[in-house]
């Protein structure tokens, strides 16, 4: 109720702003999401108090530009959209950092994380922040909703080979949407294994959304949860080969173009952060 009354409020002010930007005539480069922002800074508005009951702080870029530097440690933000507070790990290192971290793999000590879980486990998340973890589909649908964000996978095979790719935004639907996903144009030096997945559905082995007659992960994927289509050039919730060799076709750490499906991987970092990420001050 209250989030309605401000949303319906905000708009109200937008609206004031957008016409005033109209009826000056000047040409605006500012866009919704900034002019969030400006709202977001002034307290006497109902929008600004209840940010700053929530705090600024909604992920790894919010904290990058207030200064914090340090990769690897967990950090605790308050994406919009989520009724508590999380913690996330960052990088802060590439490009400028400002990354929030959704996945990681190859990252454990003993024991690798199994992957293989439930819909449930990977709408809350699982793993942990110091190794291996799904960060949460309920949480990387905030985080994908509250600005346009780009995705970065880095990955690394046991060879040493490390290549990375870029789409230029990535949002996650909603668990009634089945945490459908798009995104935008490639970059990178990994190859497009994404593309085939666009639009796709998310499934797990409890839970079969994809464009199978089969259960992808059941019977492709390695009981990992993904978005398969019809199944898979890419499944980074693959099963942990620790020689890199996938026991059976796609169950393993996959991304196609490097090596076919066989061949599966040592090292993943999922990631995301604000499009156009700039540290201005
Ligand atoms: C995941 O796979 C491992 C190894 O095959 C198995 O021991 C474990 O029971 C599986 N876990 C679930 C939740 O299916
Ligand atoms: C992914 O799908 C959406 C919706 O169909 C489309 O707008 C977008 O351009 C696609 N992305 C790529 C990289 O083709
Ligand atoms: C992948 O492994 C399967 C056996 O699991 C084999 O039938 C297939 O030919 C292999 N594909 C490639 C490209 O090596
Ligand atoms: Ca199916």
């Amino acid at each position: 109720m209250k989030r309605s009354i401000a949303k319906t409020f905000f708009l109200h002010v937008v609206c004031i702003c957008c016409l005033s930007v109209f009826v000056t005539g000047q040409e605006s480069e500012i866009s919704r999401y900034d002019l969030e922002d400006i709202l977001d800074a002034l307290p006497t508005t109902v929008w600004g108090m209840v940010n700053v009951a929530k705090g600024k702080l909604k992920d790894c870029a919010d904290l990058r530009r207030r200064g914090y530097v340090e990769s690897n440690r967990v950090y605790s933000i308050w994406p919009r959209y989520l009724n508590e507070p999380i913690k996330v790990v960052c990088d802060m290192d590439t490009e400028g950092g400002g990354w929030t971290i959704i996945q990681r793999r190859g990252y454990y000590d003993d024991k690798p994380q199994e992957f293989n879980q439930s819909w449930y486990q990977y709408s809350v998340g699982f793993g942990s922040l110091n190794d291996d973890f799904w960060l949460g589909n309920d949480k990387i649908f905030a985080i994908t909703n509250h600005k346009e964000v780009e995705l970065r996978v880095d990955l690394e095979d046991f060879s040493g080979t490390k290549v990375y790719a870029k789409f230029s935004y990535f949002v996650v639907l909603s668990d009634l949407r089945n945490y459908q996903m798009f995104f935008g144009s490639y970059s990178g030096d990994a190859g497009d294994s994404l593309l085939y997945h666009n639009g796709s559905l998310f499934s797990t082995t409890d839970l079969d959304n994809d464009a199978n007659a089969k259960s992808c992960s059941i019977d492709h994927g390695g009981g990992g949860g993904w978005w398969f289509k019809s199944c898979t050039r890419s499944n980074l919730n693959g099963v942990y080969y620790k020689d890199g060799k996938a026991s059976k076709s796609g169950s393993g750490i996959i991304w196609n173009t490097l090596g076919g499906n066989n061949v599966s991987l040592k090292k993943t970092d999922i990631k995301i952060r604000p499009s156009h990420f700039t540290i201005s001050h």
